[in-house]
């Protein structure tokens, strides 16, 4: 018998322990997917481990931390009323602009009411017997869903490095994504930030102008772009908002979701001349638009060589001590293999008195003692420690999930080679639990907003052909998982990405199984791919009713 999804729209202050859909998450794919919910008519409760909506705005207070992609595209384009009425102050959007933009999404769409914060989803298992999954919290609710989405983001598990003597350091730590709210005043201090990634390379200047003494601790430079952000004018506002819907259509049929001005031909394919005045044109427009300077920089040596070139002479001319200049020339991988940086004065920060940089490379931090930490043989002592040491990316959220699918198959057992998934979507074994923008999809590879959107209309529209099909559950079938995971790691070889250590490959977690863990194949092409499997009545997918084992054809 199908246990068909029920419609309900009536909500009361007593929350229900038995829905239609259970989400994790209240970031931008949580608040979008709860919105579209409703729209079906499906009960839906929504668990948040923050105090808050916003995801990754939530946590990522660190001083300096601003969007890399501009705020006319990073944002929801969902709602035309929403689009034209926003207004961002800036071209790249600083965090608390853009949690200030969450929580309006919130109020606006009425959300909060269906979010349960400060709690975590420990426990998700499969029971075949009828079809749902039940779900626990951290404060002991038992409750039971037909549906589990997995909004839990992509870089949503910080990471510390297990250093010897963590626990002996006296003085302050504190972790970029796990910024406290009420900021931190390091007037006065000496502070000693380990890692140059993203987060690092913002939160430095900052942290620079108001410390009495900065040490960097880099173990691998980064190529970053001037941001060159400004406050947004009327005319920049308004060429966006004239004719915002088909900007944002064409955006999707773009690789990475951004409009980005690509030009279209090979580096190679110019003169050197005409190379360099293209490089340099871009580098003073800033930001990651860099690597739309020739469509081949990921995938060519020589142009990837190229561009690599001209960043490290920039570096160069900026650093003044030419021993510093040559740490912080990234070298040893292909530009924007790691996550390309973008920054405000970075560089030049290296040329203040009270920055010093100190290479871990070759001599690894060896210690955290109670006054700081040793490398070298050497002793630095601090009044703070900053780690902006990243995320278990991707996978870390949901691994720390007790998920168990059919036969009581767990997630971390499923994936103990690395992720499979089938479109990043779904896990075979693992029947009606979604991930947006989970291993297997664009997702980080991209404009975040485009694809959220692209997997939760994906996944809401997949829930209502169920309904509308009285059918119970889908799955991926084993074939198709197979297939896609395959397809995800030849894409990924094609280019020069899995050659640098990034935590795009897993590489920045002990252990982590060392694969390419996004989707390269482009927001376009996938979206593509992702529209044929469900024009074709979700090929690929098992769909069935509970009670029928076998799997049923919906045409
Ligand atoms: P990232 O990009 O993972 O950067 C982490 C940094 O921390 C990176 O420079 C690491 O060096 C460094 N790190 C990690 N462990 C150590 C140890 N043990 N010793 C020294 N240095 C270490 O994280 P972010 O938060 O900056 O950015 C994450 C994403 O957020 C970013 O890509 C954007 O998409 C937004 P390594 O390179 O591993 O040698």
């Amino acid at each position: 018998m199908s246990s068909q999804v029920s419609s309900s729209s009536s909500y009361s202050n007593v929350k229900p322990s038995v829905v239609d859909v259970i989400v994790v998450g209240a970031g931008f794919s949580g608040l979008y997917l709860l919105h579209k919910l409703r729209a079906l008519g499906l009960r839906t409760r929504v668990f948040e481990a923050a105090g808050d909506v916003g995801g990754t705005w939530y946590w990522n207070r660190y001083p300096g931390a601003r969007c890399d992609v501009e705020s006319m595209q990073y944002s929801y384009s969902f709602s035309e009323e929403l689009q034209q009425e926003w207004k961002w102050s800036e071209r790249f959007s600083g965090q608390p602009e853009i949690l200030e933009y969450a929580q309006h999404v919130a109020e606006r769409f009425d959300l909060r009411r269906d979010i349960d914060f400060d709690t975590l989803v420990t426990v998700a298992h499969f029971d075949e017997g009828n079809g749902q999954w039940r779900v626990e919290t951290n404060h002991g609710e038992h409750l039971t869903a037909q549906f589990v989405v997995m909004a839990t983001g992509c870089l949503s598990s910080t990471q510390v490095p297990d250093f010897k003597g963590l626990d002996s350091y006296q003085g302050k730590t504190y972790h970029t994504g796990d910024w406290p709210h009420e900021g931190v005043d390091f007037t006065d201090q000496r502070v000693g930030i380990i890692g140059t990634g993203s987060s690092a390379i913002q939160a430095i200047p900052v942290i620079a102008e108001q410390a009495a003494h900065l040490t960097v601790f880099q173990r691998t430079p980064n190529y970053s772009i001037p941001t060159r952000n400004g406050p947004m004018t009327p005319d920049y506002e308004q060429s966006w908002k004239s004719d915002y819907a088909k900007f944002r259509a064409d955006a999707r049929q773009t690789r990475v979701g951004v409009l980005a001005n690509l030009n279209d031909v090979s580096a190679m394919s110019v003169t050197e001349a005409e190379r360099q005045r293209i490089f340099e044109e871009r580098w003073e427009i800033g930001g990651t638009y860099f690597m739309a300077a020739f469509n081949d920089l990921p995938i060519d040596q020589a142009s990837n060589d190229k561009a690599a070139d001209f960043v490290r002479d920039k570096i160069r001319a900026i650093v003044d001590d030419p021993v510093n200049a040559e740490l912080l020339a990234a070298k040893g991988y292909p530009i924007g293999t790691k996550r390309i940086c973008v920054d405000s004065q970075y560089f030049e920060t290296f040329n203040r008195d009270n920055v010093t940089l100190v290479d871990v490379s070759k001599a690894p931090i060896e210690a955290l003692t109670p006054d700081g930490l040793v490398t070298g043989g050497q002793d630095y002592a601090f009044d703070a420690i900053v780690f902006a040491t990243g995320f278990d990316a991707m996978t870390g959220t949901l691994l720390k999930i007790d998920i168990q699918g059919r036969g009581g198959r767990t997630l971390g057992d499923k994936w103990q080679a690395g992720p499979r998934t089938y479109l990043g979507l779904m896990v075979e074994g693992f029947p009606n639990m979604f991930m947006i923008t989970g291993p297997g999809s664009p997702s980080v590879l991209s404009n975040m907003m485009v694809s959220i959107e692209q997997h939760v209309d994906w996944v809401t529209d997949g829930i209502e052909y169920l309904r509308n099909n009285n059918l119970d559950t889908m799955e991926p079938d084993r074939a198709a998982e197979d297939a896609w995971v395959t397809h995800v790691n030849d894409v990924a070889y094609e280019t020069l990405y899995p050659q640098a250590n990034s935590w795009y490959m897993g590489a920045n977690i002990p252990g982590k199984p060392r694969l390419f863990l996004p989707y390269i194949g482009g927001v376009d092409a996938y979206r593509a791919k992702c529209d044929e499997v469900a024009a074709a009545g979700y090929e690929g997918f098992a769909l069935q009713v509970v009670g029928q084992p076998e799997a049923v054809s919906a045409e």
